[in-house]
């Protein structure tokens, strides 16, 4: 069986880039063992609780983003960390060559439910500072903290899926993901129905209509309201995610962060052959003018993202 390090020194010759996956993937598996006992250590993931002796807990996204800190801090090919956690962009070392920018803890409003959250990184070159478009990335994944814990990566080829084993191993379980280029699911909170914009009402209620509706076929909804979760279901049997610009958060130009979350997203989905757009053109070329800005996000099977791509067209 291929782990990740055979699968890391197959695909690229950059030692520096594989240790700086290699090193989110030993996060990864460190997170998931703080997840496993967060229960029975009373760590229910809310601010300002308490464990079973009364100590005052840290919250679980804290100590995740002190996981990933403490494990690049360890790797000298690491100069900057960007981290949904921290307002400000963390140097590292000077002699590093690469920026990895992270959401430690995805989805950390399911945690108190024992619902799948995750971990989203991108790496970037340092030479091209910290504002850059989702195309220069060199490498993305995620750790899906689920039933198993799955660690998805990409460098520039295939989006490749490992899975941790009882020793504490990475071991691939899916060489490359493909999504179905057609579905039929698709994932939206749906609560915001009231905030959404005409190309975005025109796709869903095509997809509800089903048989009889333009799109001619049935729909169903699947939405766990984790990213990493929603995406890790599309990568390996196809569906649609939408988070898109609506009503409530044009102001702020979208709800979901571009440099962690949307780009290491796209770059995943589209290395497994799907597609993704802002509505308005590709995620991945969208010009960063904050670390932690915000962009509309819909992504998935290639087919459904176009259909989106055609309300937005005529909207
Ligand atoms: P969370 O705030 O729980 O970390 O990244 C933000 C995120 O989760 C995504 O994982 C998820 O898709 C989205 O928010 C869900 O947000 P809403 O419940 O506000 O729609």
């Amino acid at each position: 069986m291929t782990d990740l390090a055979q699968w890391l020194s197959s695909q690229t010759p950059d030692a520096d880039l594989a240790s700086a996956i290699l090193s989110m993937a030993a996060a990864g598996a460190e997170i998931a063992g703080v997840l496993r006992g967060a229960p029975i250590a009373g760590q229910t993931g809310l601010a300002g609780s308490e464990n079973v002796q009364g100590e005052a807990q840290k919250a679980l996204d804290v100590i995740s983003n002190d996981i990933v800190l403490n494990h690049l801090a360890k790797n000298p090919a690491i100069s900057i960390l960007v981290s949904e956690e921290l307002d400000e962009a963390v140097e590292m070392s000077s002699q590093g060559r690469l920026i990895v920018a992270t959401d430690p803890l995805d989805g950390s409003s399911n945690l108190d439910a024992n619902v799948t959250v995750g971990t989203i990184f991108s790496v970037l070159p340092s030479a091209g500072g910290l504002l850059q478009k989702g195309s220069a990335q060199l490498a993305a994944g995620y750790v899906a903290y689920g039933p198993a814990t799955s660690f998805v990566t990409r460098i520039g080829g295939e989006t490749s899926v490992f899975t941790l084993d009882g020793g504490g191993h990475w071991v691939q379980t899916l060489a490359a993901a493909r999504i179905p280029e057609a579905s039929g699911e698709f994932a939206i909170n749906t609560a915001r129905e009231r905030f959404w914009d005409a190309a975005t009402s025109g796709y869903v209620k095509e997809s509800v209509a089903g048989e009889a509706g333009l799109a001619g076929k049935r729909y169903n909804m699947r939405w766990v309201g984790s990213m990493v979760a929603d995406i890790h279901r599309i990568l390996m049997r196809g569906g649609i995610f939408l988070y898109p610009l609506d009503s409530e958060t044009h102001a702020k130009g979208g709800r979901l962060r571009l440099l962690y979350e949307a780009n290491p997203m796209a770059w995943l989905v589209e290395g497994a052959g799907g597609r993704s757009t802002t509505g308005r053109g590709p995620i991945l070329v969208v010009e960063p003018t904050d670390i932690h800005q915000r962009v509309p996000v819909i992504l998935g099977s290639a087919e459904e993202v176009r259909r989106v791509e055609a309300w937005y067209a005529r909207a």
